[in-house]
């Protein structure tokens, strides 16, 4: 899935390319070691998916992004990389976009409080971006703070109910795309009904982005993942795969005994194999169709074609490469 391509609008690929010397520049302080830590998962890549939704939404691809809209962009990839930061130390992760994690390389401590000072310098530039985006921004942070509260409190219960699940990948995940594609329709001038159908979109081909990441955990290998496959199933976080899984007959009394504890690599892959023999990874495909549709309906209120055409490509590519 490569989201700028599936967008089809070459100018954003260009505009993307702008965000990229404001994003190093707005957590640079000038102190050599800070500076190391804060541009670390920067220099290592990554998507941008989130400002490349921010500037799909305010320009539709169809003219330069203004300082304005770049910044809205810088303020979301902000949040990203501060919850990236924050989330690996949770899980005392080691790989991060196919580089060593924050908080391998410098330790849980400096990794929580650069993830801090990201949040802030993000919080800097929406506040100089007026009061909306700023609320919007607090509210987001609030939301995926919410969303992964709630996903630490449900670890290694295999009895978390799929409402559970829903509603923390509604907060830690699709929450900042809906305000990544809103941030953008708000800077970029749009309608109120358009900035709406912009937020729901996103929403919605959030939701379908998290429950693709949740399918490839237990069928993609650690290289297509840049980050070992298997993780969440090893950490105790039962995504919709696994509870459907568990609800398989043939599959549930096996895998039970395996799951309510951290598991090492040989209990990891057995867990990991029976979750993709059962119907879960399937299922939850279906269901990230569904958003997926449901992100396309919103989209029929967006008045330009080009970039109505490019979101239901990139909805489409969210589930059309799994499973096949
Ligand atoms: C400090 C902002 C903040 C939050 C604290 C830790 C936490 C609460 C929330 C975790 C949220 C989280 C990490 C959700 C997972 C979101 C996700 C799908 C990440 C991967 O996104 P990609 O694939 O990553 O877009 P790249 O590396 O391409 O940017």
């Amino acid at each position: 899935m490569n989201a700028t391509k599936a967008l089809g609008l070459p100018r954003l690929e260009e505009e993307l390319k702008r965000v990229e010397p404001l994003l190093m520049s707005s957590v640079t302080t000038g102190d050599g070691f800070l500076d190391d830590v804060t541009t670390h998962l920067i220099a290592a890549g990554g998507k941008r998916l989130r400002p490349l939704l921010c500037l799909a939404a305010a320009t539709a691809g169809e003219r330069d992004a203004t300082r304005d809209e770049l910044k809205g962009a810088v303020s979301v990839e902000l949040v990203h990389l501060a919850s990236l930061y924050h989330d690996d130390v949770i899980d005392e992760a080691s790989v991060r976009r196919n580089v060593e994690s924050v908080n391998s390389r410098f330790g849980n401590l400096v990794a929580i409080v650069a993830g801090d000072y990201l949040l802030a310098r993000s919080a800097a530039i929406a506040a100089d971006l007026g009061t909306e985006i700023a609320g919007l921004l607090a509210d987001t942070l609030a939301r995926l703070c919410e969303g992964q509260v709630s996903e630490v409190r449900s670890a290694f219960q295999v009895s978390r109910t799929r409402e559970e699940y829903f509603s923390a990948i509604a907060g830690k995940t699709a929450a900042l795309m809906a305000t990544s594609c809103r941030i953008g329709a708000i800077i970029g001038g749009l309608a109120r009904d358009e900035i709406d159908a912009m937020t729901t979109y996103g929403q919605c081909v959030g939701m379908a982005f998290q429950l693709r990441d949740d399918v490839l955990d237990i069928v993609a290998t650690n290289g297509e993942l840049g980050k070992p496959a298997g993780q969440d199933l090893a950490e105790g976080i039962y995504t919709l795969p696994v509870l459907t899984a568990l609800d398989d007959p043939d599959i549930a009394p096996e895998l039970t005994t395996l799951l309510g504890i951290g598991l090492g690599r040989p209990e990891r892959d057995k867990a990991r194999s029976l979750v993709a023999q059962s119907r879960g990874p399937f299922e939850t495909v279906e269901v990230g169709r569904r958003y997926a549709s449901l992100a396309k309906d919103a989209v029929s209120l967006i008045s330009s074609p080009d970039l109505r055409k490019g979101f239901e490509t990139f909805a489409d590519s969210l589930v059309e490469d799994l499973l096949v």
